[in-house]
């Protein structure tokens, strides 16, 4: 966490404008290490409150920025991992998503417009959490996502845009929050995943690409919900996620000698344990929780149960 306190170092300025999705990342790494008692809570959720603003019921990436749906996100994800989703006005978040909705079903990310499904994910996570999916027409977001979908069986930020697993994740997710997955085909769609696979083991985001780290949860989480996870080989890529630990810090790059951060590190971890890797609590591959703290909202297990891995973390 150095990085998020030490204004004399350059990843405190890198990351400024994204300190909340950073503290989420953490701290569920953190929870997927089973170590949340790493860390202090009281001054993250100090920041969380610091960051919320009460006339429009968003919050923002740090203090003093402006609310966005993103980090509208990350702070009930932070709550919620604390069990302390009482200190969110429900309401008025609420409120402030169903405002970004637009007549389409699709959701812009703040008030300057901008169009995308990450942000339809969003917007149907954040609502699942707080017990509000009410607040939207969810029949129409679902029917926007279904609109994004190509013909390889993947899934593009906005209709007719290429597809891209980050957007599959967001996409998958939000059919299964709100009601759709009849509208993926899971067999063209899950050989796309499984084509991800590149032969040093590592997944890419789309055809042509190097791997990259995050690609194990942006890829396994959608296989997890698919239940087609058993179509990669899952050795080569836990092979390759720990070879892009750096052995010094502990932290996971997005490649091989790259410089480790916190996004990598979580996704590797979570990537790690949907693969069946024992050691490691797991990630609920929708909401992007431990699973524990899923259960407790009473929300549905909506994926399925990755094989154990003969592979342990040791
Ligand atoms: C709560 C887990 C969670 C997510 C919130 C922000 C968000 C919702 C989802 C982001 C999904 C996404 C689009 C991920 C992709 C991130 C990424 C590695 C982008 C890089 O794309 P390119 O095209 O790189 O620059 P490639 O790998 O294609 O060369
Ligand atoms: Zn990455």
């Amino acid at each position: 966490m150095g990085c998020y306190v030490n204004r004399n170092e350059f990843e405190y300025w890198v990351t400024e404008h994204l300190r909340m999705s950073g503290v989420y990342w953490a701290v569920a790494g953190l929870a997927g290490l089973d170590a949340l008692d790493q860390l202090p809570s009281a001054p993250l959720l100090e920041f969380v409150d610091k960051c919320y603003d009460a006339q429009i019921g968003g919050y923002a990436g740090n203090v003093g920025h402006d609310v966005h749906l993103l980090y509208t996100l990350s702070a009930v994800q932070i709550a919620a991992i604390y069990d302390e989703l009482d200190r969110i006005d429900a309401d008025a978040v609420a409120a402030y998503v169903a405002s970004l909705q637009q007549a389409d079903g699709s959701f812009v990310g703040d008030k300057w417009g901008e169009v995308d499904t990450r942000f339809s994910y969003c917007a149907l996570c954040t609502l699942a959490l707080l017990g509000r999916l009410d607040a939207i027409d969810v029949d129409a977001a679902v029917a926007f996502v279904a609109s994004c979908r190509n013909f390889d069986g993947g899934f593009g930020a906005v209709p007719g845009a290429e597809s891209h697993a980050g957007q599959v994740f967001c996409c998958v997710a939000a059919l299964a929050i709100g009601g759709g997955m009849a509208h993926v085909d899971q067999d063209l769609l899950g050989w796309w995943l499984a084509e991800r696979q590149v032969p040093i083991g590592g997944l890419n985001g789309r055809p042509e690409k190097l791997p990259d780290v995050c690609y194990s949860w942006w890829i396994l989480s959608a296989t997890s919900i698919l239940d087609r996870t058993h179509w990669m080989d899952a050795g080569k890529l836990r092979d390759y996620i720990l070879s892009c630990q750096d052995w010094e810090t502990g932290g996971i790059a997005d490649r091989p000698g790259d410089w480790v951060d916190v996004f990598h590190t979580f996704f590797g971890i979570a990537g790690l344990a949907l693969l069946g890797c024992g050691g490691l609590t797991l990630i609920d591959p929708v909401y992007a929780l431990p699973e524990a703290v899923v259960l407790r909202l009473g929300l549905p297990r909506l994926f399925s149960v990755p094989p154990p891995l003969a592979i342990n973390i040791e």
